[in-house]
């Protein structure tokens, strides 16, 4: 039964009932010997993206930037970020940075903090803690204070200050808005940042930082990269 792909489990709950279920679970997944190297991908990725000082070390220096260039970005187009506002980001913005990365330990070079995302997702909780930790920085970029965000915000906030493009917000605005109600509520922002650092196979929210090159992920996801991208970022299963 245990031949390396999936396997079915029949059982009877009682007289009465029969259940058929299939278990979708690879024997990778059961011995946790997953192939981590799109994972692995990812955060060297993020890593370099908020890296902005360019110093091979993510610390609160670069987090608080972000939402500095996220403020400047409203300036630029005639919204008013006041001050007070500004002094809450960078003070949340620290906090939430400390806790993520054990006071900045995990972001002292690429590998120990592509180590340090692998590691802590295979955790119980994960998943629920990291989105625990996601909302003060949710509400310390939401300079508008609506409590969501519009395309042009989530460019403004989350993808021009990492320096992606227009394109690749929309592509990002796409996979997460799942209601599509033309808006990125804190439910769609944050399962689409906890799927991009945990998913370990080719899903949409690979694309939740904009789009990805084919050419740049591990030989063994391309073809699947490939088909999500002509498939508009649907999520179905990709056999990699
Ligand atoms: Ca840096
Ligand atoms: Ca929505």
């Amino acid at each position: 039964m245990l031949n390396g792909e999936l396997f079915s489990l029949h059982y009877q709950l009682n007289s009465d009932i029969k259940v058929d279920q299939t278990f979708p679970i690879s024997i990778q997944e059961m011995t946790c010997f997953k192939d981590r190297s799109f994972q692995r991908y990812k955060l060297e990725r993020y890593f370099d993206l908020l890296d902005f000082d360019n110093n091979q070390r993510v610390n609160t220096k670069d987090l608080v930037l972000w939402g500095e260039r996220a403020a400047a970005n409203y300036e630029e187009a005639g919204i008013h970020v006041p001050e007070e506002k500004l002094k809450d980001m960078r003070k949340k913005m620290g906090r939430v940075f400390n806790c993520m990365t054990i006071f900045s330990w995990a972001g002292k070079n690429k590998k120990r903090f592509v180590n340090y995302g692998v590691t802590t997702s295979k955790l119980p909780f994960f998943k629920t803690i990291f989105r625990v930790l996601l909302l003060p920085a949710w509400h310390a970029l939401d300079f508008k204070g609506n409590g969501e965000l519009s395309l042009q915000d989530f460019y403004f906030v989350i993808v021009k200050p990492i320096g992606l493009t227009e394109e690749d917000a929309k592509i990002a605005f796409q996979v997460m808005d799942e209601d599509k109600n033309g808006m990125l509520s804190v439910e769609e922002f944050t399962q689409g940042v906890i799927d991009y650092f945990s998913d370990t196979e080719v899903t949409k929210h690979a694309f939740a930082y904009g789009g990805i090159k084919v050419d740049d992920v591990p030989e063994k996801y391309k073809e699947c990269l490939q088909k999500s991208i002509e498939e508009s970022w649907n999520d179905d299963e990709c056999e990699c």
